[in-house]
């Protein structure tokens, strides 16, 4: 979308009733023909602008793609997702978020594209990114904390996520499942992966990467056993510019109240309410073996706590929990 066709649907967004002709000509400097053509292109890009003869012009309808224009008007941050980059297909918007973080991007940048041809998950796992339906974004952040709690940030962030998509997607029981999921009666949902660059004694900047699979009709192979969309769990489309607006609007307080925190009591209340784990009997993966046990909770630095089967407690900082059946 050029600058000009950006900032009149950027007017029509921010404006209550009708915009005149006259007044866009004046405010743009072009002719009438030329605010024509904009609009013509909107409409084309899948806005419905209503045009009545001595009113003027009126947004009742937007595709909801995940564009500035679209998201900035319905932020209520401070930082996040003040500067909002939008692609139409990147390799992954973690990788592009930290190029911008390298140059100096300011915390709470936010990276956002339409389809990926390289979304990752952890450990260098895949992340199904198809154009035209989803949520992929990344948000810069600079947290000036001991690197010791950056493990917490995915929890942090999927707090955020369950909290927004509470608010703008109401219906579906969506649970957090520890470290970085969202789920809808088992399926996966949402994924969060967190990446850092640091030097021994200074952490530059932290990615928060979060897919979302939002208006998802027909689940690829390899996930259909495995995942869902807000779609499929609500049977309605979603506008991805709204939910990302409201989890940006979600995410800053919690992020700001966590910088200020020592660790996650604040928000353990809210996780505990919500974890799919609680009390179920789980394996863990881990990089020097798996160990079983009932999960008894999080910790206030948002390790897992696990309980084995001779009753005694471990304390689980990172691994794949899989249910056992
Ligand atoms: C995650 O990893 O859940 C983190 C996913 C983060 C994706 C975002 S998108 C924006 C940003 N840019 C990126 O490149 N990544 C981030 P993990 O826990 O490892 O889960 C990965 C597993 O989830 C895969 O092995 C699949 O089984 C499954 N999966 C892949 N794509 C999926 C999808 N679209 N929906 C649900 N599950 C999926």
């Amino acid at each position: 979308m050029n600058e000009l066709t950006a900032q009149i649907l950027h007017r029509l967004h921010t404006s209550d009733g009708y915009l005149s002709g006259g007044m866009l000509c004046r405010e743009f400097g072009m002719t009438r023909s030329a605010v024509w053509k904009h609009i013509s292109r909107l409409r084309e890009r899948g806005y419905t602008i209503e045009a009545v003869s001595g009113k003027g012009y009126r947004l009742s309808g937007s595709p909801g793609i995940p564009v500035s224009e679209e998201v900035m008007p319905l932020l209520s941050t401070d930082r996040f997702g003040r500067n909002l980059v939008f692609q139409e297909e990147t390799d992954s918007t973690n990788v592009q978020a930290k190029i911008l973080a390298r140059q100096g991007a300011p915390e709470g940048s936010v990276v956002v594209a339409d389809t990926q041809t390289g979304g990752r998950g952890r450990m260098g796992r895949e992340w199904i990114s198809p154009p035209g339906v989803n949520l992929y974004f990344s948000v810069i952040l600079r947290p000036s904390v001991p690197p010791t709690r950056f493990p917490q940030i995915p929890l942090l962030a999927a707090a955020a996520i369950h909290q927004a998509l509470d608010v703008a997607a109401e219906g579906p029981q969506m649970m957090i499942k520890w470290p970085n999921d969202i789920l809808v009666k088992g399926r996966k949902l949402c994924g969060v992966l967190c990446e850092m660059e640091s030097e021994p004694d200074m952490t530059h900047f932290v990615i928060a990467g979060i897919g979302i699979n939002v208006n998802l009709r027909d689940i690829p192979a390899g996930i259909k056993e495995i995942a869902t969309s807000l779609f499929l769990e609500s049977g309605r489309e979603f506008s991805r510019s709204e939910i990302l607006g409201t989890i940006l609007n979600h995410f800053e307080p919690l992020y700001e109240e966590w910088l200020e925190a020592e660790d996650l009591g604040y928000l353990l209340p809210y996780l505990e309410k919500h974890a799919w784990l609680k009390g179920r009997e789980v394996k863990v993966e881990r990089y020097n073996g798996s160990l079983a046990g009932r999960v008894r909770g999080i910790s206030r630095t948002g390790e897992l706590l696990l309980e084995a089967g001779d009753g005694k407690v471990h304390v689980v900082s990172s691994g794949e929990a899989q249910l056992q059946k």
